[in-house]
């Protein structure tokens, strides 16, 4: 039996998240005057989840934190089946104020309306620890604890901090967290019947042909890895060019090379050299070490795979050239990954219910998402920013959209939780 369409008061719900996004931007809760700039165990970090806490707590929420920080907020006792809502609320270091913390935004506003309108769904909101890698040069490092695929070594002593080298492991323990029971954070996932993502696209798609809503049924794979080039650092103004071993040369090479194998590569296929670090990195010294960055992504793993690939084995030749080696280290990789079609059908069903346009379609951004798909039915939905800006100050949504998204979101988990109540 088809279960009615809910309307919610957009207006208020508009106001409610644009208050949330307006008072997590400000400094209390970003260590950047120039950006949103928050990360695990940071103070600023800690003042967003206890606000979340406050929220949700005044909802009549239990809320509790995963043995590594993650925050889990349930409106039904542990062992209940629940549907799960969320995203994370760390950031980018040149973040912006939407990138994952409108999605728990988002979430707590379906929590607020569940109330309000006495709907009876049971709900848990989810806000990952260090999607962004922020913190430690670990993307999604909260959900894939969760998922267990990490392992403990990398906890204890390969995932370092990226502002004082030292371990996860230390800095999870100096915060009051117990690493040593990372493999329970799997439990979090227990009670789940259903999740369901809210995020900004990070694209232009949604704007371009002005779509509200997007409803979001696979999410693009990638490679996360560094090359290292060693040459040798030289008197920049007495050594001849026919005597140098500039290892500069050899990252400059390798990012157009880079570029060139992603564009041939194609089915969405998009290669990055982000971080870019050279040694010693002064005006007057040839480099002696390069260290530079690769993210490589696409919906085709084999595709994305071999430019990755290929590039390692080109970094290699080309250091050879010039008398210099360079070496290769994967950082991490996920598949890409297809969404449930049960929970995409019910978004599709309640966006159509919405009267407001909207279009199926795929993520080339990594989300949390990605993580928990493989053992809880899981979706996402998109809301347009300004020409696809993120991972920058200048990000910009509408609180309405993700309104619209929250209606949307509620009438789907209200058909999917029918029999639960
Ligand atoms: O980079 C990503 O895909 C995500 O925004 N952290
Ligand atoms: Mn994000
Ligand atoms: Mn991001």
């Amino acid at each position: 039996m088809a279960t009615r369409q809910l309307t919610v008061d957009r207006e208020r719900s508009t106001e409610r998240i644009g208050r949330d996004v307006e008072t997590l931007s400000g400094p209390r809760y970003t260590s950047s005057d120039e950006a949103i700039r928050r990360y695990a165990y940071t103070p600023e970090y800690r003042n967003t989840l206890d606000y979340f806490i406050r929220e949700l707590e005044s909802l009549g929420f239990e809320r509790y934190e995963d043995p590594v920080g993650t925050l889990v907020a349930r409106n039904r006792p542990r062992g209940e089946p629940v549907f799960g809502v969320g995203s994370h609320c760390d950031s980018n270091r040149n973040g912006g104020r939407y990138d994952g913390t409108l999605g728990v935004v988002a979430a707590l506003e379906i929590c607020r309306l569940n109330e309000e309108l006495g709907l009876g769904l049971p709900l848990q909101l989810v806000s990952f620890l260090e999607e962004e890698g922020s913190g430690f040069g670990q993307m999604l490092l909260g959900s894939r604890i969760m998922a267990g695929r990490v392992t403990e070594e990398e906890l204890r002593e390969g995932f370092r901090a990226v502002d004082d080298g030292r371990s996860f492991w230390e800095h999870a323990e100096e915060a009051g967290y117990d690493p040593g029971r990372w493999q329970e954070s799997a439990r979090v996932l227990d009670d789940l019947y259903g999740w369901i993502e809210l995020h900004i696209e990070q694209a232009r798609v949604l704007q371009d042909t002005q779509k509200r809503i997007g409803v979001v049924d696979a999410i693009a794979g990638y490679v996360h890895s560094d090359v290292t080039v060693h040459g040798r650092s030289d008197h920049a103004g007495a050594t001849p060019m026919g005597l140098r071993l500039d290892a500069g040369l050899v990252a400059a090479e390798c990012m157009l090379k880079l570029e060139r194998l992603a564009k041939a590569a194609g089915e969405g296929t998009v290669g990055t050299v982000g971080e870019l670090a050279l040694t010693p990195n002064l005006i007057n010294a040839v480099p002696g070490t390069a260290r530079f960055s690769l993210d490589v992504r696409g919906p085709n793993e084999e595709a994305f795979r071999r430019v990755t690939r290929n590039l390692a084995a080109f970094a290699e030749e080309a250091a050879r050239r010039r008398g210099m080696t360079a070496e290769y280290r994967e950082r991490q990789a996920l598949s890409p990954v297809a969404l449930s079609g049960g929970i995409v059908g019910a978004l599709q069903a309640a966006a159509e219910g919405s009267g407001e346009p909207f279009v199926r379609m795929h993520s080339g951004a990594a989300h949390d998402t990605m993580s928990i798909a493989g053992r809880v039915p899981s979706a996402m939905v998109f809301v347009p920013c300004r020409d696809g800006i993120s991972h920058s100050p200048e990000e910009e949504a509408d609180p309405a959209d993700a309104a619209l998204g929250a209606e949307i979101m509620l009438n789907a988990i209200n058909t999917l939780s029918a029999g639960t109540r």
